[in-house]
């Protein structure tokens, strides 16, 4: 308490030097490689403090790969070249200007997002976006459709993920696929399920490594159903007839995502929660939780250590509902710091995939995926820096209080420091400057887009 009646005197503090000349700067930090380094120093050391060992944190994030999801770049449309407009409850929002129309426009975007994104990371391709010659329909495609993404990944150096698409197709448009009443349309579903299995079988091969496929259904009713046992016991046969082939787990893994609700299936979703929670523990299938797939107040970050003591694997589809499964760009908020603590706190690195799911439309497309894939492996950072140890003591020993001091003390450690370091040393733009990169290219390409795909 300042004493009554005396005057107080207003001390200036005298900025450093170093943030003066900062702030004459345009935005980025281009502070000299020196300042960055020093500044990581003093994190390591106050890291170091904790028991935290920050060299071996950024060695785990190194090699930790996200998959990168594709359609964020194109607003979900792929290149099967008609004009069915997105459907079954699938919804983008927003015109920016420089959508990617065709293939090498798609790669090329790609290409400038990893390059501002430290690591290597994966991509996640939708069955929606193969090369087709010829026009070929869902239960026909195969390989050859997708021999141009697996030749460019390896020179990319980067490995694919897959998925089935089982929406924006004639025979979806009344709501339903796998678990539909018409045998004839089942079975095309079925059939082009089983195509994406050989596709992905295919890619794991190529790459060395398996390749996740994500099957999401988006069968359910608008309004209350009146049955809603034989849809469930549709869409689990048709999986079934999907997944009869045996596979090369070293190859690829099939994920089931379920989902709470969409736009046209508000009463019913066939594939709920519990409905693959069932079906990936009696099939022994990678579980693929979306964050924006259940009810707003529920978060995956506490279903991830229920689920993997009965699933062998999951698949994260990180993403960021508002108010509804509106897949914003994820940003560096609880629940993001929350899932990679869960993940990282449980030792289930080797047992979770990483995926991102989001896109919109009302932002540049290329700096969407480096906000979003940037946010989260600083959040996984952030979590790999955590005195977990520590943490997980002062809760067995009943200390609640220091658990959660401790806790709170962890949101204002140099984690900036350490994430610009280790961008700076995986020769990525550090802080802002990768906007800049943005914003070139946006200049000389994609704001040079026309709207037309006919003029490419
Ligand atoms: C839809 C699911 C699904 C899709 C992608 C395109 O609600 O989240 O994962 O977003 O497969
Ligand atoms: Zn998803």
């Amino acid at each position: 308490m300042l004493p009554k009646g005396k005057i107080v005197k207003v001390v200036r503090i005298r900025m450093p030097k170093l943030m003066r000349s900062a702030m004459h700067k345009p935005p980025g930090n281009d502070m000299p490689s020196q300042n960055l380094e020093t500044a990581f120093n003093v994190a390591v050391e106050q890291y170091d403090a904790l028991g935290v060992d920050v060299q071996a944190a950024l060695k785990q994030l190194g090699e930790v790969q996200i998959s990168v999801h594709c359609w964020q770049g194109d607003d979900v449309s792929g290149f099967e070249g008609d004009d069915t407009t997105l459907g079954n409850g699938l919804a983008v929002t927003g015109n920016y200007p420089g959508r990617a129309r065709n293939v090498s426009e798609l790669r090329s975007d790609l290409e400038v997002a990893y390059s501002l994104i430290p690591g290597k990371h994966r991509l996640n391709l939708h069955a929606l976006y193969g090369e087709f010659p010829a026009p070929v329909d869902r239960d026909g495609i195969g390989v050859e459709h997708f021999q141009g993404w697996i030749d460019w990944a390896a020179e990319q150096e980067i490995s694919l993920d897959f998925n089935p698409s089982f929406f924006s197709h004639r025979l979806a448009a009344d709501g339903f696929t796998l678990a539909h009443c018409d045998h004839a349309i089942r079975q095309f579903w079925i059939e082009h399920g089983r195509a994406t299995r050989d596709i992905a079988a295919a890619m794991g091969r190529a790459q060395g490594n398996p390749c996740i496929n994500n099957f999401w259904v988006p069968d359910g009713y608008k309004d209350t159903p009146a049955c809603r046992q034989a849809p469930r016991e549709r869409l689990a046969q048709s999986l079934d007839e999907i997944f009869v082939k045996e596979v090369s787990a070293g190859a690829t893994k099939d994920a089931v995502e379920c989902k709470l609700f969409g736009i046209g299936s508000e009463s019913y979703v066939v594939g709920s929660h519990e409905f693959y929670l069932g079906y990936a523990i009696s099939r022994n299938k990678t579980l693929c939780l979306d964050a924006g797939h259940f009810h707003p107040t529920e978060v995956i970050s506490d279903k991830i250590s229920a689920t993997l003591m009965f699933v062998p694997e999951l698949l994260l589809h990180v993403s960021r509902g508002v108010r509804w499964d509106s897949d914003h760009v994820v940003t560096f908020n609880d629940e993001l710091q929350a899932i990679m603590q869960e993940v990282v706190r449980g030792n289930y690195l080797n047992r979770v995939h990483i995926g991102l799911d989001f896109f919109d439309a009302s932002i540049n497309r290329v700096a969407a995926w480096a906000i979003g894939t940037r946010n989260t492996l600083k959040a996984l950072l952030a979590a790999l820096l955590e005195p977990t140890a520590q943490l997980q003591q002062l809760e067995k020993a009943g200390d609640l209080t220091g658990r959660l001091a401790l806790m709170e003390e962890q949101k204002t450690m140099p984690l900036g420091s350490v994430w610009n370091y280790y961008c700076a040393t995986s020769d990525v733009p550090v802080g802002l400057e990768w906007l800049e990169k943005v914003r070139q290219y946006e200049k000389s390409v994609t704001s040079l887009r026309s709207d037309d795909p006919a003029i490419a």
